[in-house]
């Protein structure tokens, strides 16, 4: 998978993917993260990549074309069956189907987005899709070009273990159960006694009910979507 990420700030992306396993992918040639400053794309002696909002109000509007120049320089032929991504807190939310689907590309472009915003006619002219990675306010988009980097990479065969893949919530739609490891006592806390009984079928059932239990205080949100046996019901409804 390679990634296409087009910002004003390249250094933000210098630490938080060239670490641990996103590390370990890039050694293995399984991903590849490509840095464009749009900056290089200016044309004027001040190197602009900002202007005025027309119509007035606060703040700078980043320009189509050094963007749009960027973009098409960069992708060339490709673009044509290259998604591109606009990072922007008014676009839909980034979630885990989104990932799964973007996942499928060999290779996808992030734009990341300053100040009050993008001139609207980048995203008509690269057909691109606008997102965001939930209801905050980051002060730019390469922190959730970041994220979405992060979330896809772990879905390209061979970056994580497939098992860790299947059990994840978000993807069964419960969250995860708690997890303990040594020491067994710790602060005068010890570790539920199912966990030491070598029970397998005992230990599944408790951590799916802990799964459940969770779901529901934290994310009833997620339940609806969640495949729940008889049993599960039961247990949520007594
Ligand atoms: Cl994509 N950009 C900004 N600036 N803030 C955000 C976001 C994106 N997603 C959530 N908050």
């Amino acid at each position: 998978m390679r990634f296409d990420v087009f910002t004003i700030f390249p250094g933000i992306f210098a630490g938080p993917l060239n670490e641990s396993i996103l590390k370990r992918a890039q050694e293995q040639g399984l991903v590849s993260i490509h840095l464009h400053n749009i900056r290089d794309w200016a044309t004027d002696r001040h190197r602009s990549v900002d202007d005025e909002p027309y119509g007035g109000g606060p703040g700078m509007v980043m320009m189509a074309p050094p963007i749009v120049h960027a973009v098409e320089a960069i992708l060339g032929p490709e673009l044509e069956q290259t998604p591109v991504i606009l990072l922007t807190p008014s676009g839909e939310v980034f979630n885990q189907d989104i990932a799964r689907e973007l996942a499928q590309y060999p290779r996808l472009a992030l734009i990341c987005g300053r100040y009050e915003g993008i001139d609207d006619r980048v995203r008509v002219i690269l057909r691109a899709r606008e997102l965001s990675i939930g209801d905050y306010v980051l002060t730019g988009g390469e922190l959730a070009a970041a994220v979405i980097i992060d979330v896809v990479s772990r879905l390209v065969p061979g970056v994580i273990d497939p098992e860790s893949l299947a059990e994840e919530s978000h993807t069964s739609g419960l969250l995860e159960y708690p997890q303990y490891t040594r020491p067994p006592v710790f602060r005068g806390l010890g570790v539920p006694d199912i966990l030491l009984s070598g029970n397998h079928a005992r230990i599944a059932e408790w951590r799916r009910q802990q799964a459940l239990c969770r779901t529901r205080a934290r994310r009833p949100d997620l339940l609806a979507r969640a495949q729940l046996t008889e049993k599960d019901r039961r247990l949520l409804e007594g």
